[in-house]
């Protein structure tokens, strides 16, 4: 019997699975009900159905590394633990730079295909301090793709050099800035946002500045921040939010859910989500976001064996080999201290999986196909 023909009770989901089938897309109240009824078979099916239908067996990694130039931060996000408040900016680091450069060169003879910047909101890392730092990276490495700056870092900027979002982008572009990464998103609904991250931008302005961006012809991702206060129908309206614009622009690549993680921060009394609602969320934003060409898993958040777990509930991307240059999520309690993978550890993973492992560039251009996993190498590859 193939999967759809499966009987399933329970009319509404039988509707929900006949419009995946079909290739339709589902409501808001459907992706509701999904999260309220949905078991996680039984979304993972369709998410998994979605995920072959969209990329067969590929799942894609990159090779990357992060730069945070400070963790100082004028903002105080009550989930962050990773940033000091600017005013106890003796307690964080702040590159300069020179220091900055030093982090790029320690690549040079490395076959790595991007570097990632983000990090806290510091007054002093002006407009033109990143400009000079694009072109510095550029005029040394001028194949290394920059994806840089969350909407919080840039809307600051750009109100402080006094520019608006398009100024500041087409600034930043000719600079060398090529991408923006999906962070600072977290959830946009304001009654939700008011209470975990009230003063940096809100969700109209983050979703200006991706549009913007679009506009000009950058590509972009996409986060949520999930399992903390918010309730299903947030996350619903937050992903209705992305759906919608990307009908409009086409410019998202990718869907990334972050799973709030409660160390060392103001909302530690917040309990996590269990791993199987971990999954339902990758599977539902699988099924909701038909016009997100990829989901992807950040394996330094999630754990390296639950991050090869998701590729069965609808991830197609784990992102890449880190090399231990990100603190954001250690610092948040996360299984990974120290977030680091060798490309042949991320090809192990992913063929363990029965998935066939393909490394990209940032825009999701092919660099090399591992090719399917044999029944040898499934049943050998060992995770480190
Ligand atoms: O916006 C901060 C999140 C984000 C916590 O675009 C936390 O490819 C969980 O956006 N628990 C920044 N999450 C990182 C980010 C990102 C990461 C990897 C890839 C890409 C991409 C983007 O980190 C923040 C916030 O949502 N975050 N603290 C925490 N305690
Ligand atoms: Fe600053 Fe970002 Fe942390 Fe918020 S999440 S306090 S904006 S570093």
């Amino acid at each position: 019997m193939s999967i759809q023909t499966l009987p399933v009770a329970d009319s509404q989901l039988q509707k929900i699975a006949d419009k995946v089938y079909n290739g339709q897309r589902i409501s808001d109240e459907e992706g509701l009900y999904l999260f309220e009824h949905g078991s996680l078979a039984f979304v993972g099916a369709l998410a998994n159905y979605i995920r072959e239908q969209k990329h067969g067996n590929i799942t894609y990694f990159n090779r990357n590394f992060h730069i945070e130039p400070t963790n100082a931060c004028v903002y105080s996000c009550h989930f962050c633990s990773y940033s000091r408040l600017y005013a106890h900016r003796d307690e964080a680091w702040e590159l300069s730079l020179e220091q900055m450069m030093d982090i790029v060169r320690k690549y040079d003879n490395e076959p790595v295909t991007e570097v990632h910047i983000v990090g806290g909101v510091h007054p002093k890392m002006n407009l033109e301090f990143f400009a000079e730092l694009l072109r510095k990276i550029k005029a040394h490495r001028p194949d290394l793709h920059i994806k840089g700056f969350t909407a919080v870092e840039l809307d600051y900027m750009f109100r402080k050099a006094k520019k608006t979002v398009r100024e500041g982008l087409e600034y930043l572009k000719e600079a060398g800035l090529e991408s923006l990464p999906g962070g600072g998103a977290e959830i946009f609904a304001p009654e939700i946002r008011k209470q975990i991250c009230a003063d940096k931008v809100d969700g109209q302005g983050w979703l200006h500045i991706h549009q913007t961006a679009h506009e000009l012809g950058m590509q972009t991702n996409a986060t949520m921040l999930f399992g903390h206060i918010e309730k299903f129908e947030h996350r619903i309206d937050h992903m209705r939010q992305l759906r919608e614009l990307q009908d409009k622009t086409g410019g998202f690549n990718t869907f990334i859910p972050l799973k709030f993680r409660n160390k060392d921060n103001d909302m530690s009394h917040v309990p996590e989500t269990s791993l199987i609602e971990d999954m339902r969320m990758y599977a539902i934003a699988r099924i909701y976001l038909d016009n997100f060409p990829h989901i992807k898993a950040y394996w330094p958040m999630l754990g390296r064996q639950n991050a090869q777990l998701s590729l069965s509930f609808g991830v197609n991307d784990i992102d890449g080999t880190i090399d231990d240059t990100t603190k954001i999520y250690s610092m948040a309690g996360a299984e990974e201290q120290n977030p680091s993978m060798t490309t042949e550890e991320l090809v192990n993973l992913i063929k363990q999986a029965k998935r066939r492992p393909v490394e990209r560039g940032t825009l999701y251009n092919i660099i090399k196909d591992y090719g399917e996993a044999s029944a040898v190498e499934v049943n050998i590859a060992s995770l480190n």
